[in-house]
């Protein structure tokens, strides 16, 4: 694809589900056990922490087992080898893409890997559970919540990822249902900006009416073969 400088990326439960993660909106998906406000909100949290939790206790050891799969791969390797400007913007809370050698990532909904204090504000790398309450390695506090953008809260990192939109000459979606905002809005924005736009899904999203181009399979087919096509 020439004259593309600036690639934005945006990637969704689909990437991971070749991993052995589940989506969130398939027959197995992850809302078909909880409903998204009990586990997944501000509100939930308050009323059930303990099951809120509990349900990020089993996300987290869930995401420690899996494996990155050849689209976390192949990202990483268009990160190595793209001189343009390059960001991965992700819904997902597991951490395949660092592990699939991507570095140039931002996690727009939180990290599974991660706990923010409630009473300092600090985030630690955490790998264990937080359901028995430990304290906080900064202040000893035991406010420990996972480091989750639950639905009603500001995703993180919107400034840097409205930049890069503004200036791409190529938006790519990577298995994402495009049911979630802001993030399903983002390929309208793109489009304003004059970037051509790319879906890699299995099936088609709720977005892609906006897209030039879908191209439906599974990602670990999907995205080797992208990548060859743009380091070629
Ligand atoms: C906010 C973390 C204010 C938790 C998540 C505008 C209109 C309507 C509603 C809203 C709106 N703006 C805001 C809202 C409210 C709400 C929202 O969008 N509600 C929806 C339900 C209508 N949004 C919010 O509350 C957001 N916050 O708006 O704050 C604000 C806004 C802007 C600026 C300032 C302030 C916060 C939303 C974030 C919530 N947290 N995740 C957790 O993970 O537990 S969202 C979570 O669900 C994921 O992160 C992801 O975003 C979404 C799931 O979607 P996908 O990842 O796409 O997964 P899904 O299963 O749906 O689809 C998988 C796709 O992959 C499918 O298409 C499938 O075909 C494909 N696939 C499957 N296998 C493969 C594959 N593709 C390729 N290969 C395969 N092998």
């Amino acid at each position: 694809m020439d004259g593309i400088r600036n690639i934005v990326i945006l990637t969704g439960a689909g990437i991971s589900a070749e991993s052995g993660l589940r989506t969130f909106r398939a027959d197995d998906g992850l809302w078909e056990d909880h409903r998204v406000e009990d586990v997944a909100s501000p509100e939930g949290f308050r009323r059930d922490p303990e099951l809120v939790q509990r349900f990020y206790d089993a996300r987290r050891a869930n995401v420690m087992a899996a494996e990155p799969n050849a689209a976390h791969r192949a990202l990483g390797r268009l990160d190595d080898a793209w001189d343009g400007e390059l960001l991965i913007v992700t819904q997902n809370i597991d951490d395949l893409h660092e592990r699939g050698g991507a570095g140039r990532l931002l996690h727009m909904h939180g990290e599974a890997l991660s706990a923010w204090c409630l009473a300092c504000g600090a985030r630690h790398r955490w790998t264990g559970t937080l359901l028995d309450e430990p304290p906080c390695p900064t202040c000893g506090e035991a406010e420990l919540r996972p480091d989750i953008v639950w639905f009603g809260e500001m995703p993180y990192g919107m400034d840097r990822i409205f930049a890069a939109i503004a200036c791409a000459d190529l938006f790519v979606s990577i298995g994402t249902s495009g049911a979630v905002y802001p993030a399903a809005g983002f390929v309208q924005q793109a489009k304003s900006a004059g970037a051509r736009t790319l879906e890699l899904n299995l099936e088609h999203s709720q977005g892609s009416h906006w897209f030039d181009e879908s191209r439906l399979g599974a990602a670990s087919a999907l995205v080797p073969a992208w990548v060859e096509e743009m380091l070629r």
